[in-house]
């Protein structure tokens, strides 16, 4: 037997990728259902090479008899239609930032905290983490079930593709407009400043502290789905590259380690794919993970100026494991362990 999908924000970046990685891993779906706001009614999309579907309108879908919902539509939307659908008997996986601090919805990585995902039956909806803290804790669970982290310090270096494709096309037509010297380059609406050729240390709204929401979600999503114990401070920066977010993490530990053993564990986890050579070309980087499924880990090294802390350089592509493949995977748990297949 296989599931009824609906997938909401059909035709967004990560909509329409979810449609991809649902054909890519023969996802066992009997049928699958895009939905989208009014105005996109009836345009086509892909859902891998073979299939197109026409998209339906979100407002007036009935999810009677829908087994799954991947999500990822604005914040307002998913907090309107989500109790819809999970009132009709779907479970919604929501990639949204509306459900992820919710006590009774939860937080889910399936590398790092799979059993959270038993939590479902509170609400029917599965929240799915920011893209930035994804492939973070990816990488942070072997390291600290190997020497517990103590605090974590983290510098992103965020694609524009996480704000959506409207800030894939500022970055696209203002570097043109640049090398044109078409005064149209000026023109700025996703980000508070210009993003070709710069770089912008603001993402998501300021908080009363003075962190912006990227931040604040990195330090509250890795307590919820790591350890509450663990201390996280960020600096979130928008950087002009199109896919794959890098970040810069410093990691201090309760407990001695030794490099090499956190090395190993890092080769051993789930999703994680050490390639650390220290040389010319030996780490990776955005381009290089657009596409691809893995959490990247380079520059792996013992932090000198502090006992018990390392340095690390965590890379991925964050409409894949930070979104789209997150959700779904999420989705293939749920189903082969909980839904029954
Ligand atoms: C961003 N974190 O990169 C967002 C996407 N979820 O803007």
């Amino acid at each position: 037997m296989g599931y009824k999908i609906a997938v909401v924000g059909a035709t967004g970046n990560v909509g329409r990728e979810i449609l991809n990685i649902l054909a890519e891993r023969n996802f066992p779906a009997d049928e699958v259902v895009a939905l989208a706001s009014s105005r996109s009614v009836g345009r086509e999309i892909s859902m891998g090479e073979d299939d197109v579907l026409k998209v339906q309108d979100l407002a007036t879908f009935d999810f009677s008899g829908t087994d799954i919902v991947l999500s990822s539509p604005g914040a307002k939307v998913s907090a309107e239609f989500a109790p819809r659908a999970a009132a009709a008997g779907a479970v919604v996986i929501d990639n949204t930032s509306h459900f992820r601090t919710d006590p009774d919805v939860p937080l889910v990585v399936p590398e790092v905290n799979p059993g959270a995902i038993a939590g479902y039956t509170k609400k029917g909806i599965i929240a799915n983490p920011n893209c930035s803290t994804i492939q973070l804790v990816v990488a942070l669970k072997p390291l600290h079930d190997l020497a517990r982290i103590r605090r974590v310090v983290v510098a992103t270096y965020q694609s524009v593709s996480g704000g959506g494709k409207d800030a894939m096309d500022e970055l696209f037509n203002q570097t043109r407009g640049i090398y044109m010297n078409d005064p149209a380059h000026k023109h700025q609406n996703k980000f508070t400043k210009q993003i070709a050729f710069n770089v912008i240390p603001h993402i998501d709204i300021f908080m009363d502290d003075g962190a912006t929401k990227e931040e604040w979600k990195m330090m509250v999503e890795t307590k919820k789905i790591l350890d509450p114990k663990i201390k996280l401070t960020a600096t979130c920066v928008r950087v002009p590259v199109f896919v794959g977010h890098g970040e810069a993490v410093n990691v201090e530990f309760e407990t001695p380690f030794d490099e090499d053993q956190a090395r190993e564990a890092l080769r051993a986890a789930p999703g994680v794919s050490v390639i650390d050579h220290r040389a010319d070309e030996g780490y990776v980087t955005p381009v290089e993970c657009a596409g691809e499924d893995a959490v990247y880990v380079s520059r792996l090294r013992a932090d000198p100026t502090m006992d018990n802390a390392l340095n690390m350089w965590v890379v991925s592509d964050n409409l894949r494991k930070g979104a789209a493949l997150n959700t779904v995977q999420i989705a293939e748990v749920l189903a082969a362990d909980y839904l029954g297949a």
